[in-house]
């Protein structure tokens, strides 16, 4: 069995860091500390002057997905690569059946898209209408296949929006099942009003999109989830935090102790609304993703809210369309379909931007980019964590090491990068999944089909005692249903 050991390096987990070795033996981690022994064989790993992380983990990336009238552009193959590129070794997708698709049915097409992956995969499943059939699938897919988060999109009225009669039927199902209940918190009828509005007072590019999708609107529906989850008693967590108006009904149910959760995406943090003024189309289009780019206050609460631990992970959303997609829109900003790039560049961003100006420790940049997310999504110490073992998903982080972000050098399939021109220091000179190289030297050496899809147990543990509760507070069901893996 292969066996490396990386040494010289500062091992940086969420808690602490410390000068030590890794131990890497097959595909998980035999041994953390220093002077480590050299089997005979092993490759030795020089990350002196270096940091070794976690892998980063994203847990909110769209590949392939048919959206809007057409499938996004990058796939399971290139969009773990180009993550692996950028530090990030597992990511959480997304399957959204149609209203009416059976939720396994959906299950099983994105399974079998996602087994071209790189590296290690795991789904939420989008709840995105209501019958028997939705009830019982939901607890096939927590008992057989490792789900243990639900979406819901409040957005989209007409196609996947979920209304207040779906997301009650589902929260209750979900809190049976000891699942987590996600949430694209935006009021999609009131979008839908705005739009109609905005493009019929004869804005039809794409400045009318933030104009449809002001905060407030945003504010309301995340409010209005995280009430609907206080009454029925089931943990939230609110995907793709972009404003004050959201932020601030999360933070006031943490305050009161309810189990709620924020994402906030690398681009609503560093990325304000004046793209959309921008006078060339197609560039003003690629910056058409939901919730729209915000002015400037709302990124600086967003960092105090990453900061204070209002909210726990950041991800990136990435849901890419090139440019010809794009203006699929031209002449009506409504049919821009909406996603930006962003899974290769959102380690060293937030490095940048976050580390390098004191916003946070790089213990807590581990948190934010992969142990909080393991913990939450209930996959720690598996993932996320540097550890005796856990699999061997590693980064080494060069502090010092810059790159400037463009579409012209980037591994992502598509033809325009959000962060264009920006150049960070800190990033990536090592990328490992299950102890196997995929980024070294700048090069991507990823192996097509290497990733395996990750089963995540539900939180609670089936109990009989009513009352207990588990690591993050879940109260348990009161049937015991014992959950097998896929
Ligand atoms: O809404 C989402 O999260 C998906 C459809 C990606 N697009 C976006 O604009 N965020
Ligand atoms: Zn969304
Ligand atoms: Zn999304």
């Amino acid at each position: 069995m292969h066996s490396l050991v990386i040494k010289g390096g500062t091992v940086v987990t969420a808690d602490c860091e410390l000068r030590a070795d890794v131990r890497v033996v097959g595909e998980t981690i035999e041994a953390v500390g220093p002077d480590l022994e050299v089997p005979a064989g092993a490759r030795v790993i020089d990350a002196s002057g270096a940091y070794v992380m976690p892998g980063g983990i994203d847990p909110h990336t769209h590949m392939e997905l048919p959206f809007m009238g057409t499938v996004a552009s990058e796939d399971f193959f290139s969009g773990t690569s180009a993550a692996a590129a950028g530090g990030t070794t597992m990511i959480i997708d997304f399957v959204i059946p149609n209203p009416q698709q059976r939720l396994l049915e959906a299950y099983r097409a994105w399974r079998g898209w996602a087994e071209k992956s790189a590296s290690d995969y795991s789904f939420h499943v989008a709840v995105t209408w209501w019958d028997d059939t939705v009830h019982e699938d939901m607890g096939v897919l927590v008992r057989d296949h490792g789900v243990n988060s639900f979406k819901h999109f409040m957005a989209y009225k007409g196609a996947i929006m979920a209304d207040d009669e779906i997301l009650v039927h589902s929260f209750s199902r979900a809190r049976e099942l000891g699942a987590l209940c996600t949430v694209h918190a935006e009021n999609g009828e009131l979008v839908a009003r705005l739009q109609k509005e905005v493009y019929d007072r004869g804005i039809h590019g794409p400045e009318g999109h933030p104009l449809s999708r002001p905060p407030e609107v945003e504010g309301e529906a995340a409010n209005r989830a995280i009430r609907i989850a206080e009454v029925l008693g089931v943990p939230l967590y609110v995907v793709h935090t972009s404003c004050i108006d959201a932020l601030e009904s999360i933070e006031r149910a943490r305050r009161e102790g309810q189990r709620v959760f924020g994402e906030v995406l690398s681009q609503h943090l560093v990325i304000d609304d004046s793209v959309y003024r921008d006078p060339d189309w197609n560039r003003a289009a690629h910056y058409v993703m939901s919730p729209p780019f915000r002015s400037r206050e709302h990124q600086d609460a967003l960092w105090r809210g990453l900061q204070a631990g209002s909210l726990q992970t950041t991800a990136t959303d990435h849901c890419c369309f090139c440019t010809p997609q794009k203006q699929m829109g031209l002449g009506d900003f409504r049919k821009i379909p909406n996603g930006t790039n962003g899974v290769e560049d959102r380690m060293t961003v937030l490095w940048h931007h976050g580390v390098r100006t004191g916003r946070l420790t790089p213990s807590e940049f581990v948190a934010v980019t992969s142990t909080n997310a393991a913990r939450i999504f209930n996959v720690f110490p598996k993932k996320g964590a540097i550890a005796p073992g856990a699999d061997a998903d590693l980064v080494i982080w060069d502090p010092n090491k810059t790159r400037t972000l463009s579409a012209r050098t980037h591994h992502q399939k598509i033809d325009f990068n959000i962060y264009e021109g920006m150049t960070t220091v800190g990033n990536p000179a090592l990328t490992m999944t299950r102890g196997r190289i995929q980024w070294e030297n700048d090069q991507l050496v990823t192996e097509r089909g290497f990733g395996r899809h990750v089963p995540r147990p539900p939180h609670a543990p089936y109990i009989k005692a009513q009352g207990l509760r588990n690591s993050l507070g879940i109260p348990g069901p009161v049937e015991r249903v014992l959950p097998t893996r896929s």
